[in-house]
């Protein structure tokens, strides 16, 4: 998916739609691949992030629901999150959370470990939540299972004809079908329970202030997961010593450091873990990021339709810091399931 272009005429009815309509400057904001963001200045000095949904990804009305609910019952228990200023769908508008910044890599131990204890801590401020059920934003959205299932499909039907260069990258996955379906079918046996999870606890989906607070943000992925895949998810951003499209691979590997300061700082709010889901963080992490690369190379198959790209080659370059980021935390499995023992 390359950039959608808005006129101003488009952002400004969005706006209007929401109330307003004094905004004097209207442009493009972060790093997320999924959303068209934009920031919102106004007269009166307020400012706002407001938000195209991505249509083709989210069925809109859930996604509506669930940001409506979870964002409520946040600030009724008095947790700092998103507020949501208007939502007309496929638009919505937020307060712009002033004097707190995103970053897109880690880059120190201390850093690591309070993004973990934020993640951890909003699954602990989400698990009283009564019913109904969240809704399935995106089913199956890490089932590794199922997304070696689509690749497979993406690789048969080879629409823009780049099989053929991917030969080594389909071979990568191929060695790892048998631990694929590890937590799906511990999942499935009750091993592992369901809980309210964020499912994309990527660095820069945490704003951070220089207090040390933040905000977890980017909630349109919250609904029923597993924490396993939202420690794995950290582990593969956090812990990452390059950006996830660094084109040097030598500059690519898993910080044994930031996995440490990550288990440390997660670990220390997750008192709700089990010991499977314990026994497999770890592991998780490998997992998640294996399943994260099969979806770039997915993508890379399909003509680059679902993430963001700025030139051709993108979603391969990902997939690769992916693949290499899985190579490092398998070199170092034996190192990396010890710190989770110290510190469970
Ligand atoms: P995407 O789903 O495309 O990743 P996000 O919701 O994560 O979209 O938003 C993209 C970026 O915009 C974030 O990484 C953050 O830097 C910034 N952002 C999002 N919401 C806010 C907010 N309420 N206040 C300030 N910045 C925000
Ligand atoms: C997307 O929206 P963003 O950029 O925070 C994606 C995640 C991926 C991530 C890879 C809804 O996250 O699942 O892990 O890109 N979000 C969705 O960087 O698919
Ligand atoms: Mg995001």
């Amino acid at each position: 998916m390359s950039n959608r272009v808005y006129s101003q005429e488009d952002l400004a009815a969005a706006l209007a739609s929401m109330g307003v309509t004094d905004q004097t400057d209207v442009s493009r904001y972060g790093s997320g691949h999924i959303n068209d963001t934009f920031k919102v200045e106004t007269k009166r000095g307020v400012r706002y992030i407001l938000q195209r949904v991505n249509t083709d990804i989210f069925p809109q009305e859930m996604l509506k629901e669930n940001i409506v609910r979870v964002t409520r019952f946040l600030a009724d228990k008095g947790v700092k999150s998103l507020v949501v200023v208007g939502y007309e769908n496929p638009w919505r508008l937020y307060e712009f959370l002033e004097g707190y910044t995103s970053v897109d890599l880690v880059t120190n131990p201390k850093e690591a470990e309070l993004v973990a204890g934020a993640f951890a801590k909003f699954q602990n401020d989400l698990a009283d939540m009564p019913p109904p059920r969240l809704g399935d934003i995106i089913p199956k959205f890490h089932n590794t299972v199922d997304r070696i299932r689509l690749l497979d499909e993406a690789a048969a039907k080879d629409v823009v004809g780049r099989k053929a260069k991917v030969a080594k990258e389909l071979a990568f996955v191929d060695a790892r079908r048998a631990e694929a379906s590890k937590i799906v079918d511990m999942m499935q046996r009750g091993d592992i329970p369901e809980r309210i999870t964020h499912n994309d606890t990527k660095i820069n989906n945490v704003m951070l202030a220089a207090d040390g607070t933040n905000v977890v943000i980017d909630l349109d992925t919250t609904m029923p997961g597993s924490a396993l895949y939202d420690f794995g998810d950290m582990v593969r951003t956090s812990s990452a010593a390059a950006a996830e499209d660094e084109k040097d691979l030598s500059k690519v590997y898993s910080k044994k450091e930031y996995f440490e300061a990550l288990v440390k700082g997660y670990l220390a709010q997750a008192k709700f873990l089990n010991e499977a889901e314990r026994a497999n963080l770890a592991f998780a992490g490998r997992l998640i990021t294996l399943t994260i690369g099969i979806r770039f190379l997915t993508d890379y198959l399909s003509g680059d339709t679902y993430f963001r790209t700025a030139y051709d080659e993108h979603n391969l370059v990902r997939c690769h810091t992916q693949f290499k980021m899985v190579e490092s935390m398998e070199a170092q499995a034996a190192e990396y399931e010890a710190i989770v023992k110290k510190y469970s």
